[in-house]
């Protein structure tokens, strides 16, 4: 089964994890949210991209999610003492990957190539792709007003109540070479337990697909498309989701999630804690358990999801 898997940070990383110890690797395409992208000291970051490379080569920080293991930070010590910004932590292994990717697009290099590079280097099989190699900044707007998503996210810690988002650049990105490519030979396309909002819509849009009438396809046959829920019990697993539903006045639970990508699900995979509320889900449901706190059980749910999949044609 070729199947395309939509990402954003930890929870997508997760998940493509469990893809990735599951499929052949020419089966699996990671398209990966680069809405979180930004500048900073001059170095181009992209966490998302980086935190599913990380936990597929095996070198994400267990305990955080993002960023790498056995990580040190003398450079950000250094950095503190001096006076200098502080509130987002660049660990010493990390901002060698910043350096060289910002090396690298500063003599004309295309992010997606720069990603087949690393991903070479770090020995990962499966190809991972950003979804664009063009900026597209993510930006929050709240009732503090408009704050780039690192800003709302680590700085401010997600305090501001959102009001909506918008998704600078978008217009002029184009999807990044390969991806329209797997969207077309997908047999699946699986939307990770990632932020609704702020880690997929961002992927979504860039190809287009705002609404019913707007979804444009790329092949001549569209696979199904199956989203794994970020929320359980109407809490989000990692982050600010259910946050971010409840300031936009929607209850946060699996009906919202079902909601929101309502003109693209063919199945949904939810919790086996929310069996009471899924009785109202009208399209088809997995129920399992879906928290990913071992690698077995993301192994265990991508062997699921794929199964669920199956069942659907
Ligand atoms: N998240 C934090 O909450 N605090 C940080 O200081 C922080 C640093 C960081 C550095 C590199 C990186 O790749 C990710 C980092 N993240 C940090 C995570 C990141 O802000 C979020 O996980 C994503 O942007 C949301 O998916």
């Amino acid at each position: 089964m070729k199947l395309v898997a939509l990402a954003g940070g930890v929870g997508g990383a997760k998940m493509a994890y469990g893809f990735a110890q599951t499929l052949p690797p020419h089966q699996l395409t990671i398209i990966v949210n680069t809405g979180d992208d930004f500048e900073h000291f001059g170095l181009y970051i992209c966490p998302d991209l980086d935190t599913v490379c990380y936990t597929l080569a095996g070198l994400a920080n267990p305990i955080t999610g993002w960023g790498r293991a056995n990580e040190t930070w003398q450079a950000m010590q250094n950095i503190k003492r001096l006076g200098g910004p502080d509130w987002f932590k660049l660990g010493d292994q990390d901002l060698g990957t910043h350096l060289e990717r910002t090396r690298r697009l500063k003599q004309g290099d295309r992010l997606s190539e720069i990603t087949r590079d690393f991903c070479r280097a770090w020995g990962i099989g499966p190809t991972v792709l950003p979804m664009s190699d063009q900026p597209v900044r993510t930006i929050v707007e709240t009732d503090q007003g408009d704050l780039p998503f690192q800003e709302y996210f680590v700085q401010r810690r997600c305090e501001p109540r959102v009001r909506g988002f918008r998704f600078e650049g978008l217009d002029q990105a184009s999807p990044a070479p390969g991806t329209q490519e797997a969207l077309e030979a997908a047999d699946a396309i699986v939307i990770c337990p990632s932020n609704p909002w702020v880690s997929i819509d961002p992927i979504l849009h860039l190809f287009g697909w705002r609404s019913r009438e707007e979804t444009p396809w790329f092949g001549p046959r569209r696979p199904p498309i199956v989203a794994v829920s970020p929320l359980i019990a109407g809490q989000a697993v990692k982050g600010p989701a259910a946050k971010m539903f409840a300031e936009l006045g929607i209850e946060p639970s699996v009906l919202a999630i079902v909601d929101h990508y309502r003109w693209l699900l063919n199945g949904i995979v939810v919790d086996s804690s929310d069996s009471e509320i899924a009785k109202q889900i009208k399209i088809p449901t997995l129920l399992t358990d879906i928290l990913m706190q071992s690698a077995a059980d993301r192994i265990r749910l991508a062997r699921e999801i794929m199964e669920f999949i199956e069942s659907l044609s």
